[in-house]
Order: C-alpha cells, then structure tokens, then sequence
C-alpha cells in the first residue's frame, strides 16, 4: 500500500475541523498576507487556498500546516488532544529509539504523472506566493525537502533549504554555512563537478518534520522520516539525477548547482520576526526535470513573527533533545524542559528540576545554555523548581517573580553560539551573541523556610475534584 501523502493529511485535518479553505487570493501579496494573520496566534487552522487569479483552478497553495499542538500530534499519528509534554516525551522516544525505515524504491509514482523538461519545462505554473511584503521574489520552497547525494560515500540527505524561483528553469538555494546541503554540495565544487539536486515542494508534512531537524551527519533524512511514518518511504528515482524523490510527491524539480554559478537572492522574513540577511549571492539550480500531481499543492511553511510555522514544530523536539542532552551530561531529576515559541523555540529556553543540592540549578541551565541542541541562537535560560510546568509561561512568570535574586541568581555569558538572523548577534561578520541563565528556583539554602504556596494539598484537589468533576474546568 502506499504511503500516507499530503492529500491524506489534508483530510485528516478536515475531520478534525483543522482547515480553512479559501479562493481568490493573489499570489502577489494576498496569499501572504492571509497566512500571516493566520499565524499571529497558534491554534488557528491550517490553511488551503485554491482558484488564484491566473492560475487554473485547482493548482492550490497550502500553508499554516504546524503552528497547533493537535496538529503536530495528527501529523505523528497520535491522539489530538496529546498535551506539549506529551509531544516532547514522544520526540525524547523517538530520538532514544532511533526507529528507521530505509526508504523502498518503486517504478512510477503521482508525482510522474506530469513530467517536463526542455523548452516545457516552467517553474513559474504554480501560484509561488510573495510571502511576505519586503521579500526579494517568490520563494516555491519553503516547507521544501532539497535532497543531496554525497560524492563519495553516496549517502543521501535532505533538508528544508529555502528556494526562490527566477525564471522558467531557474531556482535557487540557500544553505547556509555547516549545513549537510552545504557541505555535499562543497564538495561536487571543489572537484569542479556540477551537484545533482532535487527539490520537493509538496509531501506529506512528516516528511517536512525530518528535512528541519538536526538528524546526525550521514544519516539518510528518509530513514527518519521512515520511523516518523512507521513505514518505508516509496521513492522514485529522479530522471536525470538520479536521486530518490518521494513517488506521492506534490511538485518535485531537479538539476544541477554549476560551480561559482550564483545570482541575487532574498531577503525572506525570517523565523526571528525580521528581514534578515539582505541581498546576497546563491547557488543557482539549472532544472532539467520538473514533476507534478495534477492538481498539484505547493505546500509552505513560512516564518515570521514567532510563533510561526518555520520554528514552532521544533519548540517540542528540541526541548525533548535538550531534555536527553541534560540528562546525558548528568544533570539529574529534570523534569521538563520547553523552549518557547515566541522566542523561535531557540531563542527562550525553560528548564524543570527537582532540586537535589546547592548549585543544582545553575548547573542545569548552564548547561542547558550550551549543550548542541540548546546552544545555538539562544538568549535566554530559565530554570524552575518542579511544581512549575515549563510550558506554562504564566507561572513560569510567576517563578521569576517571586523566587528569583538578580544578586546571586544570573550569568551573563559572552561570546556564544549564534547566527546573523539574531538582530543582537555582535555583528553581520562576527554573528556571536550574550545571553542570560536566570535561576528561578527557591534558593537552595532557604528550601525549608520559603514561604508556603497558597494552592490545596493533592487530596483536597483529589476530593473536590472527584465529588465536583461535573462543574470544574477541566485539569
Ligand atoms: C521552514 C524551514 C525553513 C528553513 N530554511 C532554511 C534555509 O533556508 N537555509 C538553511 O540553511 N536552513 C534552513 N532551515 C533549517 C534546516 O532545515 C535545518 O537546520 C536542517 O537540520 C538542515 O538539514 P541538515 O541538518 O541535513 O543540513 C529551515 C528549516 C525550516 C523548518
Ligand atoms: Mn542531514
């Protein structure tokens, strides 16, 4: 059987009363600025737009696909209603298990049932939307799988590199410095080879899940994403290049990235809610096969303003990856970790412990400050005492309020890991920044004399709950 595509997925969130339709809106500005509404809160559906002006009905653009917790959690095959800790004790299963399917390799598949090259060949078919206003063109790749080959050991990667359209047959990449992408795709240059490419605008969002998470170098993204689905993934092997290409695919493309081939690129509205990185020279992909469903759904993923689709998924993995690397450098008894959606789920980190002795806690936040998955483009680290659930930012608040000493309770730390999209990383050439680690637990020395919480023991709760269930809000 095959497997579970995008158009299963859509009416999976039919059911669920997960998706707004909506026809008629242009791909110059007002596809964009529909979803960025959308995206102003999480929780709202996601969105499927049809009937653009110009474009043949049916050719649709849907975008919105991971900003809600039952969504994520439809997306993985687990109840809707599964709570944020739950999802982050999935992702900590997930990595721990390791669970892979190698990809199986099938004949045909949707995606051939259009198939063009040549003079036939046009990129500009589908409503590309303008994204966002300031945006430098119209990016088909966002919620995008760009798949690679290793020249020498053959192993396969793919990540979301975002790719803006040009011409007919003309696309670009960008990858940035340390990327997978980047690094294979070194390597064809420094020989003087062209690199085969192939980029997927349209796949079931699982598979999408996998192309933005740090799977491990030569690691085969599609194993992962085989583990994700529960089964191998079906892949057809791209007529020119040669590389596996999901057979249930939307809109798939390939070529080749010449040596010292580039062109004007961006800027994009970045996860970090600005324009980041300005004008710059990127990698051209000359297409030579472009690929379609009829009816095809170019899918987006679109960052801006945290919380938003590029970055709000990973906020439950890696809080889950922080969780397993606390655990691994030997913190002991953490008991939750979310790293917050407003700050890009990079940016806010909250750490959970049951304190066990005098330093516990900064212990934990330091580290969590600097370990890989906290490490990169952090700026702030909180740690809580147990009773505080990290992924309710209101009693998190409430924590920094009340249990923490400025004198004794923060590091300043310089010169860390971060990026030119952190608009307070030093500078465009230099991108480290400063961050806080704010310990908000009660002070170890005065665990035993801090003032009572005003909350009813356990077997009150359990007693009134259980007589009044009918009339309290729900736990
Ligand atoms: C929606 C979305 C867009 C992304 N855009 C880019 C991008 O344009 N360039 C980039 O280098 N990374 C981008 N990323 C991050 C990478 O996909 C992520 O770091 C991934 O791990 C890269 O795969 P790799 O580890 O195989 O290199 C994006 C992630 C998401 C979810
Ligand atoms: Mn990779």
């Amino acid at each position: 059987m095959a497997n579970k595509d995008l158009r299963d997925w859509i009416d999976t969130l039919e059911k669920a009363d997960q998706l707004q339709k909506i026809n008629g809106a242009n791909h110059e500005e007002e596809i964009g600025g529909i979803v960025d509404v959308y995206q102003r809160q999480t929780g709202n559906k996601a969105v499927l737009f049809d009937e653009v002006p110009g474009y043949p009905k049916g050719y649709r653009v849907l975008a919105n696909l991971l900003t809600s917790v039952p969504r994520i959690n439809l997306t993985l095959g687990m109840p809707a209603d599964t709570p944020e800790i739950g999802l982050v004790n999935y992702w900590r299963g997930y990595m721990k298990d390791k669970v892979t399917h190698t990809p199986k390799q099938v004949e045909s598949g949707p995606v051939m049932e259009n198939v063009f090259g040549g003079n036939e060949l046009d990129l500009l078919k589908f409503p590309t939307p303008k994204w966002h206003e300031l945006d430098g063109g119209r990016y088909i790749g966002t919620g995008c799988m760009v798949i690679m080959r290793d020249p020498d050991t053959g192993w396969i990667n793919y990540g979301a590199y975002r790719s803006q359209v040009h011409e007919r047959n003309i696309a670009t990449v960008m990858c940035s410095k340390g990327k997978h992408g980047d690094m294979i795709m070194r390597r064809y240059h420094e020989r003087g080879e062209p690199c085969p490419i192939a980029v997927v605008c349209g796949m079931h969002p699982a598979l999408f899940m996998v192309a933005g998470l740090e799977i491990p170098y030569g690691k085969n993204e599609y194993d992962a994403a085989g583990g994700l689905l529960g089964e191998s993934v079906e892949v057809i092997h791209g007529p020119r290049t040669g590389l596996p290409i999901p057979a249930n695919a939307e809109i798939a493309f390939e070529g080749f990235v010449h040596p010292n081939d580039r062109r004007d690129e961006g800027p994009l509205g970045e996860w970090t809610g600005y324009y980041a990185g300005g004008l710059k020279q990127e990698p051209v992909i000359r297409v030579e096969t472009l690929m379609h469903r009829n009816n095809p759904i170019l899918m987006g993923a679109i960052p801006g303003i945290p919380p938003d689709d590029d970055s709000f998924y990973r906020g439950s993995y890696r809080s889950g990856a922080v969780w397993n690397q606390l655990e691994a450098a030997g913190v002991p008894e953490v008991k939750g970790v979310w790293a917050h959606a407003a700050g890009g789920s990079r940016l806010w980190l909250t750490v959970a412990i049951k304190q066990q002795y005098g330093g516990h806690a900064k212990q934990a936040g330091l580290i969590a400050s600097q370990c890989h998955a906290g490490a990169y483009a952090n700026r702030f680290v909180v740690v809580v005492d147990d009773d505080i659930d990290p992924a309710d930012m209101d009693k998190v608040i409430w924590a920094m309020c009340t249990r923490f000493d400025p004198r004794e309770g923060m590091e300043v730390l310089r010169g860390c890991w971060s990026t030119a999209l952190d608009p307070m990383s030093y500078s465009e050439t230099d991108p480290r920044n400063a961050r806080v680690v704010i310990d908000a637990t009660k002070p170890w020395l005065r665990r035993d004399t801090f003032p009572a919480v005003v909350r009813p023991s356990k077997e009150l709760d359990q007693r009134v709950f259980a007589k009044f269930k009918d009339v309290l809000p729900k736990r």
